[in-house]
């Protein structure tokens, strides 16, 4: 079996030794969707009870296409519209993010609308769906956002991260929690984020070290649970990689620095839990990577802990290689879908918002 070094590995004064970065051959992404002009920034991704796989895309690279959620069957593979995402009022546009089915069958988004208009309208979005699987309409849950980016389930609790907090001299997102009952009679409201800490959803702050050439603020973006309820979470401007731990009555410790060494991991994206090697798989879209962290070698910190599953250079994505991979997802038991956002940011790999729009699979 051929192995390659990611030569970031190699970077002096770094913790991490040559080992435990190294992408294997068996891990090289394949073609698993590519999609027309309409689909032209594939981000969130769930599976619904039957298998189906639904793909969130706000179209930010050509906004002609408004933001959509399609639904690929499982049975017959095909893609198809389930439904346009909601337009908000005010902007006019709709930014569908991060996706995840709730304990009562319906498909939670976050609605980003950050890239239209900074003063807290974004929002947290469900669409109602009926016992055929059908959408029937799309309501707010939560309200008084800046940037909605990820989003997960745990019982009946709604968590996700809010990736701008736009305070004075701060690079700062978060990382809230919010019961399903908070928003059963009419939608939550975050307070604004001078008052973050005192707000009964929030769970903590995440920040982000601002890197030269890419001067990104963008802090809180990918998060996911794993089996024992800890939330694990990243900085996009930096990839600072924290855990929330949970405690025994169901509250959550503040965040507690994993990671944070920019020279091997420089961006957290979308994450997600592999419960059989309990592990969390990240998304590198600066770099075009797919990372991960062993739950298992904590305890023994992060050169332990960390690895590359799979490194490619700057590619448009037809051949089924990484193009700013934004989102994963585990599928059928061993496998990973990755989807490529490809809009482009200063000094990442990716320097082409390409019209090849994808997502990628990879063996586990
Ligand atoms: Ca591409
Ligand atoms: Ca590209």
């Amino acid at each position: 079996m051929m192995k390659r070094t990611i030569c970031t590995a190699l970077v002096l004064g770094s913790v991490f030794c040559g080992s435990a970065l190294q992408a294997d051959e068996a891990h090289r992404p394949r073609l698993f969707a590519q999609f027309g002009e309409m689909v032209n920034t594939p981000d969130g991704m769930a599976l619904d009870a039957k298998g189906d796989l639904y793909l969130s895309s706000p179209n930010f690279q050509d906004k002609n296409f408004p933001g959509v959620i399609l639904r690929r069957c499982s049975k017959t593979g095909t893609w198809s519209v389930f439904t346009p995402a909601l337009l908000h009022p005010e902007t006019r546009a709709a930014g569908p993010m991060g996706i995840a089915f709730g304990p009562d069958g319906n498909l939670y988004y976050c609605d980003n609308q950050y890239f239209n208009n900074r003063n807290y309208k974004s929002r947290i979005l469900r669409v109602l769906v009926a016992d055929d699987g059908a959408p029937l309409r799309i309501e707010p849950v939560v309200e008084n956002v800046k940037f909605a980016n990820g989003i997960r389930f745990r019982g009946n609790d709604l968590f996700f991260t809010d990736t701008c907090f736009d305070l004075p001299g701060r690079a700062v997102g978060g990382v809230y929690r919010v019961p399903m009952s908070a928003f059963r009679e009419r939608p939550a409201r975050l307070l604004p984020k001078d008052r973050a800490e005192k707000d009964p959803f929030f769970l903590g702050a995440i920040e982000t070290q601002v890197l030269k050439k890419r001067n990104d603020l963008a802090a809180a973006d990918g998060l996911c649970l794993a089996a024992n309820g800890d939330l694990y979470t990243g900085s996009f401007g930096c990839g600072n990689f924290y855990k929330l731990a949970r405690r025994p009555d169901g509250t959550y410790e503040k965040p507690k620095l994993l990671l944070s060494d920019p020279s091997v991991f420089s961006c957290c994206d979308g994450i997600c839990y592999y419960e059989k090697k309990n592990w969390i798989i990240m998304a590198d879209s600066a770099k075009n990577a797919i990372r991960y962290w062993d739950i298992g070698k904590e305890r023994q910190g992060a050169a332990a802990a960390f690895g590359t599953l799979w490194e490619n250079d700057d590619v448009t994505g037809e051949d089924g290689l990484l193009d700013q991979p934004c989102e994963v997802l585990v599928f059928e038991g061993n496998k990973l879908l990755v989807a490529n956002f490809d809009l482009k940011f200063p000094d990442l790999k990716n320097t082409s918002n390409d019209r090849v729009h994808t997502i990628s699979v990879i063996d586990l």
